[in-house]
C-alpha cells in the first residue's frame, strides 16, 4: 500500500469523524487517502454530511415499494398552486406553452417541452416520501433521468451543484421563489428523476405540475416541485438567501439525508 501523508488537519478530522461514533470503519486511512475523501473536506463540507457519506454509501438505493403499498391519497405540503398570472396561464393551457429552460455552466443550453422530457430514458419507481414536518407517503413516479438531460446539456468542467428555479412565489408581495440545489453525486443517481407522473397519471398541481424533482435519499423539502429552469453553478453563493435553497435559507440543513 502506498503511504500517503496525512495532515493533521485530515487527521483531527478523522478522529472527531470516529470518535463521534457515527462511523464503524476499517481503515480510515485508505479512505483519507481517497480522492473523494480529500476533495470533500477542502471543499470545506461539514463533518456531518462528510459522516452521513460515509455512513450511507454513495450510490445506496432508496427503499422502492410495491403497487400494494401506495398510499390512497398522495397529499400535497407548501404550495398548492403557485400564484403567479404566468404559471396560472401555463396550467390554463394544460402545460402545452411549458418549457424547461437549462443553462448556466453548461455546454449547450437547452428549453425542452414536455414532450421532450418525455422522450428522455426514464424511470419509475414506487418510494416513500418523508417530510419534516411529520408525515411520509408512499407514491408511484415517472419521469425523466436528471442524468440523461445532464448528458444531453454538457456540464462544464467547473460546475457543482445543479439548481431548481420554481414558479411558486413564496411571499405575499410575490416574491423569493422557491428554490433548490443538490450536488452531482445525487443529480446522477439513478433513482434521481424529473418526475411528470405520479400514481400512473399527469402530475397533479398540487404535488408540483407539469414537473417535479424527485431525489430519494433527501427529506420532502429537497424535492422541488414546478421546476421552470435548471441552473448549473459552481457556488449558490449569489442564489437568494446563498444556502442553496428556500428552506436553507431559513435554517434548515442543505444536506437532508434520510
Ligand atoms: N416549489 C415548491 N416545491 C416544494 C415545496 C413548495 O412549497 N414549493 N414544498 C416542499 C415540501 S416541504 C414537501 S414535503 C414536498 C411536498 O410535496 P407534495 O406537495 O407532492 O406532497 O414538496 C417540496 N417541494
Ligand atoms: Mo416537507
Amino acid at each position: 500500500m502506498n503511504p500517503v501523508e496525512i495532515s493533521p488537519r485530515r487527521r483531527f478530522l478523522l478522529a472527531a469523524l470516529s470518535g463521534a461514533g457515527a462511523l464503524v470503519l476499517a481503515g480510515c486511512d485508505k479512505l483519507a487517502n481517497t480522492a473523494w475523501f480529500q476533495k470533500t473536506l477542502d471543499a470545506g463540507e461539514s463533518l456531518t454530511r462528510v459522516g452521513q457519506r460515509l455512513v450511507i454509501p454513495r450510490r445506496a438505493m432508496a427503499q422502492e415499494f410495491s403497487d400494494a403499498d401506495l398510499s390512497p391519497q398522495f397529499r400535497s405540503n407548501g404550495t398548492s398552486v403557485p400564484r403567479s398570472a404566468q404559471y396560472q396561464a401555463l396550467a390554463t393551457g394544460g402545460f402545452a406553452a411549458y418549457r424547461l429552460e437549462v443553462g448556466g455552466l453548461v455546454e449547450r443550453p437547452a428549453s425542452l417541452s414536455l414532450a421532450d422530457l418525455r422522450a428522455l430514458p426514464n424511470r419509475t419507481q414506487i418510494t416513500r416520501h418523508d417530510c419534516v414536518e411529520g408525515w411520509s407517503a408512499i407514491g408511484k413516479w415517472k419521469g425523466a433521468k436528471l442524468a440523461a438531460l445532464l448528458d444531453t446539456v454538457q456540464p462544464k468542467p467547473n460546475a457543482r451543484y445543479v439548481v431548481f428555479h420554481c414558479a411558486d412565489p413564496m411571499e405575499s408581495d410575490g416574491t423569493s421563489p422557491y428554490y433548490e440545489s443538490i450536488d452531482f453525486e445525487d443529480a446522477y443517481h439513478p433513482q434521481t428523476i424529473l418526475a411528470y407522473e405520479l400514481n400512473d397519471k399527469s402530475l397533479p398541481v398540487p404535488n408540483g405540475a407539469p414537473l417535479r424533482l424527485r431525489v430519494e435519499r433527501q427529506l420532502g423539502y429537497k424535492h422541488a416541485k414546478y421546476v421552470m429552469r435548471i441552473e448549473l453553478v459552481d457556488s449558490f453563493a449569489n442564489i437568494a438567501g446563498g444556502k442553496g435553497g428556500y428552506w436553507e435559507d431559513q435554517g434548515y440543513q442543505w444536506y437532508a439525508g434520510i
